[in-house]
């Protein structure tokens, strides 16, 4: 006779749905809300992809990138794009809000998610803040919160084609919740501090954490 009162631990189902939870498999990405309240007060939807950035657009190929993580983790990281490519591989479905006041809905990203990140540098329990540093002088600070949101990621392919080089390729970090600025393009390094420090937007009048919903565009908000 079976012990009816035990529940099966050991069985083939059980041992898969364990290990898609340790993976997340599954797991869309998306912030569920519901369609009208979709679109953040003061934007407006964009079914092209504008090009924003300083109008360096850095050429760096995937064999010459590097990914240095650095300051308060235990950790340190140093990839090539290679070995980044060997770490768990996310796919989330995120929208855009730009602080210029376009939006653009359903962005197919892949890549590293940043919580899988922390899990490999290992944040001191100092680490309150992450600053991104790139290739064209560009910098970015967030909360330690913010970056490790649940849909955020570094994300090395768009709709399932590599990253374009106007869009940050190799690898550019998104931050669905917060405006465009926060997603980094051309990502170099990303830096753990004790301190905020804030970005090259954010010393010019932009909002230091830049909630779309709570419409934080400029510092005065
Ligand atoms: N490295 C870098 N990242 C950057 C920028 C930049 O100038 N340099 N501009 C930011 C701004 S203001 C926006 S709106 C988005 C634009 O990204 P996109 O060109 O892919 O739309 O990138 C953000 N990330
Ligand atoms: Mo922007």
């Amino acid at each position: 006779m079976t012990d009816e009162s035990q529940p099966p631990t050991d069985n083939k189902l059980t041992r898969s749905k364990q290990r898609w939870a340790r993976e997340g498999k599954f797991l869309t990405g998306k912030v569920v809300r519901p369609e009208a309240q979709r679109l953040p007060p003061g934007q407006h939807l964009t079914r092209d992809w504008p090009v924003l950035d300083l109008g360096q657009s850095p050429n760096i190929s995937r064999e010459r990138w590097r990914l240095d993580v650095y300051g308060a983790v235990d950790q340190p990281i140093f990839w090539t794009f290679e070995q980044f490519l060997a770490q768990p591989q996310t796919q989330f479905v995120s929208d855009i809000h730009c602080v210029t006041t376009w939006s653009r809905y359903d962005n197919q990203w892949n890549g590293l998610a940043t919580r899988d990140l922390l899990a490999a540098c290992r944040p001191r329990e100092s680490a309150r803040f992450v600053v991104l540093h790139s290739h064209d002088g560009y910098t970015t600070n967030l909360s330690l919160e913010d970056f490790a949101a649940e849909d955020a990621l570094l994300a090395h392919s768009w709709s399932g084609q590599p990253l374009e080089q106007e869009h940050g390729g190799p690898v550019r970090l998104v931050v669905p919740h917060l405006y465009f600025w926060k997603s980094a393009k051309w990502l170099q390094r990303i830096e753990f501090l004790n301190q905020d420090a804030p970005g090259f937007w954010e010393v010019r009048g932009y909002h230091n954490r830049g909630d779309p919903w709570a419409e934080q565009r400029y510092s005065g908000d």
